[in-house]
């Protein structure tokens, strides 16, 4: 990310015209590295059909297909040494194995959605091990669980749900092409949070690769380690092959809907109550809001607020519970729209009016954009000129994205070390604030003065989020919260963004590290480190 302080728009042109690889480097030994993977793998399905290196003309779409923010994409010159599109669980172990006895470090992608690209980049010499192709999923309806491969996306686990029942849903994210293996290390969370928990809450069983090769299950990769790969960014412990989980309970017919509110027509006011309202609403309601700046002609801005709404039921009793519970959004029948489960997640998502669900198997994100996020837990309302402060902001920031997301429910229940996943009780609801761009907004050149917004905005919300610490959401990570270089992972540079992400299980998650991981092999510059060694007198 070296580059994101030039603005010039030269940058890249550079990039293209020196794009250098790092296997370059003499204490790696690449060949070696090349030859032991066929020793290592299951020799019915040749590696050598997943080894995609520089001289393999699909190894440059490879890379970029799932490098999904162009911040980070274009601002980096280093290139992996190989990407090893695994065929089969045999081709991720030899990966493992062979990385770890040459000396070369392994990013792991799924779906390649991480805001900061630590799925996809480097500064040492290193390897993706690319899960996308193992994205099998086999629903069980007799034990309403299924089995789910790293690579599937968030998607296609719903378009195989509905395939066998639709009454039957699963509790991720919204944006359709999230990879699970990515996904759920962070937690996942979407519109059935407030009543079934984040995704790692319904999972029961998991395939995790360990640094030796070893495939584990839950039983023999222990509790604790099942523990800590749940919410606790399983890249620090090891390469998750599939999850198996435990399907919810949905009604046949769902209820959404997306109500705007201006300034003008009190969307301040609106606000200030929803924070109040929506952590307690019934468990089966989940209205996230999504403020945005808008253009009212000329230079006249204003704000508009989203508050988009998911009900596991339908409308008479979607307006009965808003008429006692929230009269003031004045939620008509009309904003209302009744589906199945599975299209509201593609109402969620935001595809146009009457996308079918085959959307849903669209699995790589198409239009890719220049993006930076950042993300708060708030565990007080904010108060009515803190609010105005945010409209001011937004108005004087050029593409920018709040989400806001409301707890309560069952996040309230859910201890905070139950899993890895800290952030439960005693929060209101969480926030993202993300800018977007494109090219024709400035590209990369663009990406200082879009980055310093987004902190900007983060530094002027500070008095009224969390603090000590100032809690983050790891699914949207965020490098300027604290963060390591790509190959050490320092203890103390770990605990200044690891209490943010992980509170209080941050010490216990280095513990766990230090079992299953002691030599640090799976790490990033937000990972997990084994504790410090004892020094030996005390
Ligand atoms: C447009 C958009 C919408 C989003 N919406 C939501 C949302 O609604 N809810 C939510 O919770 N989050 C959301 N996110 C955040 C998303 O959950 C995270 O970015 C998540 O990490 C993406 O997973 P991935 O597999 O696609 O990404 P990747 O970039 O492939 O991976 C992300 C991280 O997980 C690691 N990883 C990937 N696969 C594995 C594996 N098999 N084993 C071990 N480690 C692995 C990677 O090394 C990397 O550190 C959204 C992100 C975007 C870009
Ligand atoms: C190799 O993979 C095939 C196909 O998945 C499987 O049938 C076979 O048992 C595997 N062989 C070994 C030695 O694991
Ligand atoms: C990559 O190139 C090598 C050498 O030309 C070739 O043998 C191999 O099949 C190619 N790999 C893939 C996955 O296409
Ligand atoms: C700006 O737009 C709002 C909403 O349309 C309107 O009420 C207001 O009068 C406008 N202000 C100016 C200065 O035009
Ligand atoms: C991608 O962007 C193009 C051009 O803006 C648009 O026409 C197309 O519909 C978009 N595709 C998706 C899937 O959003
Ligand atoms: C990028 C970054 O923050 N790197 C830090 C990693 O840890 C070392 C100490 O071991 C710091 O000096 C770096 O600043």
């Amino acid at each position: 990310m070296k580059a994101l302080s030039s603005t010039l728009p030269i940058v890249l042109i550079f990039v293209l015209l020196s794009i250098s690889l790092v296997a370059a480097d003499d204490s790696v030994d690449f060949d070696s590295f090349l030859r032991c993977l066929p020793t290592r793998s299951n020799s019915s399905v040749p590696i050598a059909d997943a080894v995609l290196t520089p001289a393999n003309s699909s190894f440059e779409s490879i890379y970029q297909l799932r490098a999904n923010n162009l911040r980070i994409f274009l601002s980096t010159t280093d290139r992996p040494a190989a990407i090893i599109t695994a065929l089969h669980p045999s081709h991720a172990q030899a990966t493992v194995v062979c990385a770890k006895r040459h000396g070369l470090q392994i990013r792991i992608r799924s779906g390649g959605h991480d805001f900061e690209g630590l799925s996809y980049t480097s500064d040492v010499p290193f390897v993706i091990l690319d899960m996308f192709n193992l994205h099998s999923i086999d629903v069980d309806m007799a034990s309403e669980t299924a089995w789910v491969q790293a690579g599937a996306t968030t998607g296609e686990l719903y378009y195989r749900i509905a395939e066998q029942s639709n009454v039957h849903g699963f509790p991720s994210g919204v944006c359709t092409t999230l990879g699970i293996g990515g996904h759920f290390s962070g937690g996942g969370y979407g519109p059935l949070m407030r009543k079934y928990g984040l995704s790692i809450d319904n999972v029961i069983d998991a395939q995790l690769i360990d640094a030796n090769g070893r495939i584990l299950n839950r039983e023999s990769m222990g509790e604790d380690v099942f523990w800590a790969i749940r919410g606790g960014g399983t890249t620090s412990f090891g390469i998750i092959l599939s999850w198996r989980v435990k399907l919810v309970r949905v009604p046949p017919r769902v209820t959404v809907f997306t109500v705007p509110r201006t300034l003008e027509q009190g969307a301040t006011e609106l606000v200030y109550r929803w924070q109040q309202v929506a952590p307690k609403l019934p468990e089966d309601i989940f209205i996230r809001i999504q403020p945005q700046p808008i253009n009212n002609g000329g230079n006249n801005r204003t704000v508009r607020v989203l508050f988009i709404g998911h009900f596991l039921g339908q409308t008479d009793r979607l307006i009965q519970l808003m008429n006692t519970n929230f009269p003031e959004l004045r939620l008509q029948r009309s904003d209302c729209i009744e589906m199945s489960w599975v299209e509201s997640t593609v109402y969620w998502a935001e595809f146009p009016d009457g996308t079918t669900t085959d959307v849903l198997l669209d699995r790589v994100q198409v239009n890719r954009s220049f993006s930076k996020s950042k993300s708060d837990y708030y565990k007080a309302v904010i108060p009515r000129q803190g609010l105005e402060m945010l409209w001011e902001a937004l108005m004087d920031i050029e593409d920018i994205f709040v989400q806001m997301n409301p707890y309560g429910g069952r996040m309230e229940e859910i201890s905070e070390s139950e899993t890895a996943f800290a952030h439960r009780g005693g929060n209101l609801f969480m926030v993202l604030y993300g800018v977007t761009w494109s090219e024709s907004d400035g590209g990369i050149g663009a990406a200082a003065r879009y980055v310093e917004q987004s902190r900007r905005l983060y530094r002027a919300m500070a008095p009224y989020a969390s603090s000590n610490p100032r809690e983050a959401f790891l699914n949207y990570r965020d490098l300027d919260i604290g963060s390591n270089e790509s190959d050490e992972t320092d203890f103390e540079d770990a605990m200044e963004y690891g209490e943010k992400y992980f509170r209080n299980n941050f010490m216990r998650l280095a513990g766990v590290k230090t079992k299953i991981d002691p030599e640090n092999f799976f790490k990033n510059e937000q990972s997990i480190p084994p504790l410090p060694m004892r020094s030996g007198h005390d």
